[in-house]
């Protein structure tokens, strides 16, 4: 096996700072909130935290729409606290990587504002054309806008206050490049980045539509993309020890393993969407069928074909893994805890989303007014549009929205769930009273201990780190897999059932499980998860 980096030995979670912890009782998450508990996540075991964009911004797409990539926003804090929780992690052997948001800015970025003037040298900063082609965007309609001021269309792949940046123009590479070292040169360890496989459109004839969006044959993974990746490395990453994970949409193995080739320098690991989209809605009533076997499929097919993986089971923009893969459980923290055996003994580096280490379930929200994210907005428009009636709309939106997993962090089951003393951004859920970091503190078998019983687990032991993968067969409501390095073979064992079933148990001793005691007929029950040793070297 060849050395390991520190990041692939890492364990990672992401932070959305707007959900995670408000200091100062104006109902958003902060910094110094973030700081108050470092403690926390240094005991949880993470080595990284992944935080959602801090930067300046009018908060279109909550922070994903950049006005000033070397500012702060305010309402999260200074410049002085970003440096203070650099500082303050870094005492606690934690490393710190941002979002990069470069397909796009916000266009209140003052690139974009002389840009729409014909200010140079920013005229060509952006997309901007007589005549809109037939791209879409991801968050529905058309991808152009007309602009009073340059009397032209210029492109926007999300939101219209997100326009894209044109990476034909090298004027562009020189100022991502400047914004990568301001950040790197702080001690940000690497970069999440955001939607980085569409960031370079190869022309602006019309496009194909897949997935919903058109123009995808223009913009996914071109070869302009890739060498703008090289060119990034080569001229800056390469000379800090940091790493990168890129949001890569639309991708399949193939396109991953382009991205990801260590041979290659390009990203070190990109997260793919294809096992997020194995309970993709049917037309049929709007309903989320989610298949065990298919979830299989994908994770296997990832692990067998792309060298390091970045494993994600949730983040900002996906409803909570347990409301979507256990949704009939009777008890969702073991079957939270079933997801988390899965998840982090996978081969490559775990991704851990804030509240998912204590089994925090979708939003419980009653109707749209109480939901802020713009892509659900932008859905029931549509949806009106089609004359969708109301309630069908809101079918669709509760189980797809974005907003469910950005819900306040769930501190304890007092007042505002000890997320904010004032009144939070988005509303708290109710199950907070349950389903909290205080209670599960004490109790050695929460959701919470479990992730921290398994992140310790993994971390001492190299078959779980960079051991082979190889799934094990079993029935279509089992997952369960093996990870192989030379005489060391642990199995994992993953049942999404409620009912009981017979797995392979001889010659395993049972090191982990979901449950208080150990199988012992043979059979895992509903939603057991076991992590065990084999001792007979099959
Ligand atoms: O997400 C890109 C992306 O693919 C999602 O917006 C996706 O289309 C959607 O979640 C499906 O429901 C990234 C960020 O993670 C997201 O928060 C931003 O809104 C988006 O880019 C634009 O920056
Ligand atoms: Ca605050």
């Amino acid at each position: 096996m060849v050395e390991l980096k520190w990041w692939q030995k890492a364990v990672v979670y992401q932070i959305y700072p707007r959900s995670f912890c408000d200091s100062n009782g104006d109902g958003i998450g902060d910094i110094v909130g973030i700081i108050s508990k470092l403690d926390y996540l240094k005991d949880l075991g993470i080595n990284v935290i992944w935080l959602s964009p801090v930067y300046r911004s009018p908060n279109d797409d909550n922070g994903y729409d950049i006005s000033d990539y070397t500012d702060i926003q305010p309402e999260f804090g200074t410049m002085a606290d970003m440096d203070e929780l650099i500082a303050q992690a870094k005492k606690r052997g934690i490393k710190i990587i941002m979002d990069l948001v470069l397909n796009h800015t916000s266009d209140e970025h003052e690139w974009f504002v002389k840009s729409r003037e014909g200010i140079e040298p920013y005229k060509d900063y952006y997309i901007w054309k007589d005549e809109p082609n037939n791209f879409t965007s991801f968050f529905t309609g058309s991808a152009w806008k007309y602009d009073e001021k340059a009397k032209k269309y210029y492109l926007h792949l999300f939101s219209p206050k997100q326009p894209d940046l044109n990476w034909h123009n090298p004027l562009v590479l020189e100022e991502a490049e400047k914004i990568l070292r301001f950040w790197l040169d702080k001690g940000i360890a690497g970069f999440r980045c955001d939607v980085i496989n569409v960031i370079y459109k190869e022309d602006y004839g019309n496009g194909i539509k897949r997935g919903g969006v058109t123009g995808v044959d223009k913009f996914v993974s071109k070869e302009g993309c890739h060498e703008i990746l090289r060119r990034l490395n080569r001229d800056v990453l390469k000379n800090y020890d940091c790493f990168t994970v890129g949001e890569t949409v639309m991708v399949n193995t193939d396109m991953a393993k382009d991205l990801c080739d260590p041979e290659r320098g390009e990203l070190d690991m990109v997260f793919g969407f294809e096992h997020m989209e194995t309970d993709q809605i049917s037309n049929k009533w709007f309903k989320t069928k989610f298949k065990p076997r298919k979830l299989k499929k994908v994770l296997a097919k990832w692990q067998k074909e792309i060298y390091w993986n970045a494993n994600y089971f949730e983040n900002h923009d996906q409803p909570r893994s347990v409301s979507r893969f256990c949704k009939g459980a009777s008890n969702p923290a073991l079957a939270a805890k079933m997801l988390a055996a899965l998840l982090i003994n996978l081969k490559g580096t775990p991704f851990i989303y804030e509240g998912q280490e204590i089994g925090m379930t979708n939003g419980d929200f009653k109707n749209l007014s109480e939901i802020q994210d713009v892509e659900s907005h932008n859905v029931d428009k549509l949806a009106q549009k089609l004359h969708f009636c109301k309630s069908l709309r809101w079918k669709l939106i509760r189980q797809t929205s974005r907003d469910n997993a950005r819900t306040p962090m769930q501190w304890s089951g007092g007042e505002n769930a000890g997320f904010t003393s004032g009144k939070a951004w988005l509303k708290i859920n109710a199950n907070h009273k349950e389903i909290n970091v205080e209670s599960q503190c004490g109790d050695p078998h929460s959701v919470l201990n479990f992730y921290k019983r398994l992140i310790a687990f993994r971390k001492d032991r190299d078959a779980l780190v960079g051991g082979e993968f190889e799934l094990i067969k079993t029935g279509a409501k089992v997952i369960a897999y093996k990870r192989v390095l030379k005489n060391e073979t642990y199995e994992i064992y993953c049942n999404f059932s409620s009912k009981p079933v017979k797995y392979a148990s001889n010659g395993l001793e049972v090191a982990l499980s979901n449950y208080i005691d150990l199988p012992t007929d043979g059979r895992l029950r509903a939603y057991e998860a076991i992590i065990a040793r084999r001792t007979d070297k099959a």
